[in-house]
Order: structure tokens, then sequence, then C-alpha cells
């Protein structure tokens, strides 16, 4: 109808540790957007085809070295470089499925321990960025993680780094709202069917008649 089409697109971000099945829920939720008769998305951070994306992608393969502080920021300058965009498809009515964003960008970089890169420091320049509708949480042990095929190759593909990524993605968690935690350690179909449910709560809410907001501190 008139008054639908009118409507914005939602902003739907999916989180949580490598190996929760975040990419795979991702293009199940795509697909069942879409089927819906909704304008979707799938786009995913880091967003390794953008000249930042590319230097991003050889930190994380181990072919270059950064700063913690210089990769942090240019994860996060990752995230600028597609707001606009991002925006202009969510004003169009478009919804945008998420794989990762700023709440990784926190922690994995939180989760290096280093003193001058608290959390605190690490969220600050994700403030002003698109704010989602809805971030579902992927929630898995670090145990059930290692069982799915065992860690990869990349750089923070380890068992210390995870541990300490999934304490920090709690802390953080506990003080952002629309964050929804679904247990990921269970068959790909229930777990896609609780991701469905909560993304149908979001789609009805009311908050999609008033603009997308953007991320407080
Ligand atoms: N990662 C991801 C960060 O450290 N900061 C960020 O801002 C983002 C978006 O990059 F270890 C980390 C998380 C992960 C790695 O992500 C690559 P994918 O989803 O495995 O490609
Ligand atoms: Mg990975």
């Amino acid at each position: 109808s008139a008054e639908r089409s009118a409507r914005r697109g939602a902003l739907i971000v999916v989180e949580g540790l490598d190996r929760a099945g975040k990419s795979s829920q991702c293009e199940m939720l795509q697909t069942y957007l879409a089927e819906r008769g909704h304008d979707v998305k799938y786009i995913r951070f880091p967003d390794r085809t953008t000249p930042i994306g590319k230097l991003i992608d050889a930190y994380l393969r181990g072919s270059a070295d950064q700063n913690d502080h210089s990769i942090h920021l240019l994860f996060s300058a990752n995230r600028w470089e597609l707001a606009k965009s991002m925006q202009r498809d969510i004003a169009a009515g478009i919804s945008i499925v998420v794989d990762r964003y700023s709440y990784s960008g926190a922690v994995y970089s939180a989760a290096k321990a280093n003193p001058t890169l608290s959390l605190d420091w690490a969220w600050q320049p994700e403030i002003g960025l698109p704010q989602p509708d809805l971030c579902l949480f992927l929630n898995i042990s670090t145990e059930a993680a290692a069982q799915r095929g065992g860690f990869g190759e990349e750089r923070y593909e380890n068992e210390k780094m995870q541990t300490r990524v999934r304490e920090i993605f709690r802390a953080l968690f506990d003080r952002q709202d629309k964050v929804c935690v679904i247990d990921a350690g269970r068959a790909l179909d229930e777990v896609a069917k609780d991701v469905h449910i909560a993304v149908e709560k979001c789609f009805v809410n009311s908050s999609r008649n008033e603009p997308l907001g953007t991320l407080g501190p």
C-alpha cells in the first residue's frame, strides 16, 4: 500500500563471535524478508572492497601490521564511508541486514587489553553513525564456537582473544538498547526462527515511523 511504501527501511545488525553463524543467518534473513515483499540489502563490515577495507583486509590476514589505535580508527572510517549510502537506502524504504557493526568495532579493539584503548575510547568514533533498529546478538560459547570447524587463520581467531571478546560483548550489550540476545548454539533453522520473531517485532515497532537515529555515547 502507499502507506507501507512511504515507510523507511529498517536497519538490522547481526553481531556475535566468530563461528556464531552470523553470515548464514544474515543470508537466511535477507531471503526471508525478500520473500515477504521487502526491499532488502545485505552488507558486511569490514567492507573489504574499499581502499580503507583493503588496508583492513591486509591487517586481518597478517600481511600488514598496524598500530592498535590506527587500525581501530580505520575500521570505524570504513563504516563512516558507507554511512551516507546506508541512510539513503533506509530513507528510500530499503531495509539493510548488516553483518557486524560498531559493536564488533568497539569490542574487538577493547579485547586487545591495550591500556590506552578502553571500551569507552573505542566507542567514541562510532557516535553519530546510523543507529540500528535492532541488534541481534548471536550468543555462542567459546567451546561450541571452537567445535564448529575450529579457528581460522586470521588475526583474532584464537581462544584467548575470543574469550575476551565474549566478555566485552556482554559488558557493551548491558548498556545498549534494542539488543536481542539469541542462543546460537543450536541448529541453523532453530536460530533462524528466533531471528524472524525478533525481526517481525522490530518491523511492527512504531519507531520505524520516526527517522533513523544515530548512535549515542
Ligand atoms: N572486526 C570487525 C574488528 O576488529 N573491528 C570492526 O569494526 C569489525 C567490523 O574483524 F575478527 C573484526 C572481527 C573479526 C574480523 O570480521 C573480521 P569477519 O566478519 O570475520 O570478516
Ligand atoms: Mg571471521
